[in-house]
């Protein structure tokens, strides 16, 4: 017999990765199954994998600021990039890009090619009214406001409907000057 070949730490860092993100997928659609048979309304799991999203948003903020050595950002454009580019590679492995920005910079998508969350997935017809991934609408909607940005995030396209990407909406509706804690004089 051949003798097993030792295998580096990439190799074995790429598999744990790997085993990692299927259990992931696979533990976010047995949630969402979950909440399907015990709230029976396709509205009120929206809503709920939503809820979930933000209340994960507004505490996966300090962890993203803390590793990504990301600084303020100058404007919601530069905020939306980062999103795209560095949080969903940190928490999703995965880049997304952004466009469709409205003439007064305060509205644009966030499109995804790739989403790990749909692997092995496919919607039954009584499931039609779902946004399978609003889990991802909440976080972004919670992070940002942690950073002072009350947003409305909302599903445009969504492969699991037939559409050819995912992309979100991505609304600024109010920013909150954060205030200076020390008085000058
Ligand atoms: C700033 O304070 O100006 C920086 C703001 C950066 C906000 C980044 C929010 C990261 C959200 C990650 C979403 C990942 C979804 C899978």
């Amino acid at each position: 017999m051949a003798p097993v070949a030792p295998r580096s730490g990439d190799a074995i860092f790429a598999n744990v990765e790997r085993v990692n993100a299927e259990l992931f997928t696979l533990t976010y659609g047995a949630i969402v199954r979950q909440l399907l048979t015990d709230l029976e309304e396709v509205d009120e799991v929206n809503k709920q994998l939503d809820q979930m999203g933000y209340n994960i948003g507004i505490r996966l903020i300090d962890e993203f600021l803390a590793k990504s050595n990301v600084s303020r950002c100058v404007d919601f454009r530069e905020t939306t990039d980062v999103i795209a580019k560095v949080g969903f590679k940190m928490f999703l492995g995965v880049t997304a890009s952004v466009a469709n920005w409205d003439a007064d910079g305060t509205c644009c998508s966030i499109i995804l090619e790739d989403n790990p969350l749909v692997d092995f997935v496919e919607l039954p017809d009584n499931c039609q009214g779902l946004y399978y991934c609003n889990i991802l609408s909440g976080v972004i909607r919670g992070a940002l406001e942690m950073v002072s940005m009350k947003t409305e995030v909302t599903w445009i396209r969504d492969v699991l409907r037939g559409d050819d990407a995912f992309e979100l909406q991505v609304k600024l509706l109010k920013q909150v000057p954060e205030e200076y804690p020390y008085k000058d004089d």
